[in-house]
């Protein structure tokens, strides 16, 4: 929808310079999702430098009936930022609001603006001497206000949780413009309803998350970073259960990687080096990281200890110690790389699944077998965070299909996954959200009351629906269709 002359005025008057975007050449870029997959519209992107001037642009929107996109980094991979591809819509870009605007390093907090991304704000943290626990892949570019808005979770979710346990207050911007100040640095705080939590997870459909009062930790004194050949699923789990024997709180991270997952890797990023004997897929893999505070602690020994005694037992084939920072890096980089490298491979469809932790075994056993009955030569890579009960259960087509007749198998191979997922227990969108990719799946997963609720809270904070519309939340087909 064009839009009017006015609503471009009223921003153009209330933005500062360089706020406003309305050249298509210039809006495009922002109506895309980064996988390419979702295609939206917007007459204007809209790049305010601070929350005043963000909640007077919302204002004007309101008053003009226009549709908010909240856009951080745009690493999602629902679609939850990309523009519906109809109505009045205008793109709210946060990267200007870029400030860490303090740290307190005796209550190790950080109040830092949205449009800080991960990267800066983690090494803002290092700088104090402290750490700001969350690692995700898009570190570089994703910004905190989309961290909090999806709930974020990463590799470091099996020792500290997601974004929400990391967010100890927050301001955000209602869909009239105002400022809804919830900044309380508080571990402690039961005063009614916990709207910061309804905020949280949101995906921008309640609010527009301005700042946040982030929780840090103290700085690890050192790490044991190290890559494991597994024979299966089952043995993974079962060298996980070996380190939490051990030390729970040392396990900082413990990521799955299947062998096809692995071996796709190594074939599309061949710079990703490859560290073990074997040929990579051989096996499948798991990515351990040990952390300490404590100096004096010996962590390599533990490692050692455990490696040891799950090679005696075939639980572990073979495994690699990084001796080195740099060695570190590199083994990470086989598993931060996988969401790349499946990108390289063609068409893929995702299904960010949860489970009971035991599970996971059964649940990619059972979900590989439906998908390669459905799609012969299908390359399933179930990865991630295995910690959580998070496998991204990855659909990668056949080496020699057509992109689009493997895409239009989607609602199939989704609905196999998900037939085994709701089987044991689990959830059809743990980590990514729901964006626009998943809206469809919520009556059937979240109905009744549950559904019911979440539509009563999103009319008490925009009744209107103009905050990412479409997103979260099904068309409602008891009340009429909104603008
Ligand atoms: C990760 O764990 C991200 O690396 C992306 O959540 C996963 O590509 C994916 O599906
Ligand atoms: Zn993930």
């Amino acid at each position: 929808m064009p839009a009017s002359i006015s609503l471009l005025e009223d921003l153009a008057a209330n933005l500062s310079p360089g706020g406003l975007l309305t050249e298509a050449g210039d809006v495009a870029p922002y109506c895309t999702d980064w996988r390419g997959l979702f295609h939206g519209e917007a007459c204007a992107v809209m790049r305010p430098a601070d929350t005043a001037e963000l909640a007077r642009a919302v204002t004007i929107c309101a008053a003009h009936g226009a549709r908010i996109v909240p856009q951080g980094g745009n690493t999602g991979l629902c679609g939850g930022a990309t523009p519906p591809d109809h109505g009045l819509n205008v793109v709210l870009v946060l990267s200007r609001l870029n400030r860490i605007v303090s740290i307190d390093p005796v209550g190790q907090t950080m109040v830092v603006e949205a449009g800080v991304t991960l990267a800066a704000a983690q090494n803002a943290a290092r700088d104090a001497g402290l750490m700001l626990p969350l690692s995700i892949a898009a570190e570089g570019t994703a910004q905190i206000g989309g961290l909090i808005a999806t709930n974020a979770g990463g590799t470091r979710t099996v020792r500290y949780g997601n974004m929400r346990e990391l967010t100890l207050g927050l301001e955000a911007v209602t869909a009239d413009g105002d400022v809804l100040d919830l900044m309380r640095p508080l571990r402690k705080d039961n005063t009614g309803y916990a709207l910061k939590h309804l905020l949280i997870g949101s995906e921008g459909t309640l609010g527009i998350v301005t700042r946040a009062i982030i929780q840090l930790q103290p700085k690890l004194a050192h790490t044991e970073v190290a890559l494991c050949a597994v024979p299966d699923a089952g043995a993974a789990l079962d060298l996980f259960a070996a380190l939490r024997a051990r030390d729970p709180m040392a396990v900082e991270a413990f990521e799955f990687m299947s062998g096809a997952g692995m071996a796709l890797t190594c074939e599309m990023i061949p710079e990703v080096g490859w560290p073990l004997s074997e040929t990579p897929g051989t096996s499948d893999y798991v990515l351990i990281e040990l952390g300490t505070r404590d100096p004096s602690r010996d962590l390599r020994t533990l490692m050692e200890a455990v490696l040891e005694d799950t090679l005696d037992r075939g639980v572990v084939i073979d495994a690699v110690l990084a001796e080195s920072e740099t060695q570190s890096q590199g083994l990470w980089r086989l598993r931060e790389e996988h969401t790349e490298a499946q990108k390289r491979a063609g068409a893929s469809i995702k299904n960010d699944v949860s489970v009971p932790v035991p599970a996971i075994p059964e649940l990619i056993a059972r979900a590989t077998a439906a998908c390669e009955a459905l799609c012969p030569g299908i390359r399933c890579v179930p990865f991630g965070h295995m910690g959580d009960g998070n496998i991204h259960f990855n659909l990668v087509q056949p080496a020699d299909a057509a992109g689009a007749d493997f895409l239009a198998l989607s609602p199939s191979l989704m609905a196999a996954v998900n037939d085994v997922v709701r089987a044991l227990n689990g959830s059809f969108s743990a980590e990514h959200g729901v964006g626009q990719l998943k809206t469809k799946m919520m009556p059937d997963w979240r109905g009744g009351t549950e559904l019911a609720l979440m539509r009563a809270i999103r009319t008490a904070f925009d009744p209107a629906s103009r905050l990412n519309p479409g997103k979260v939340l099904p068309a409602d087909p008891a009340s009429s269709p909104k603008a």
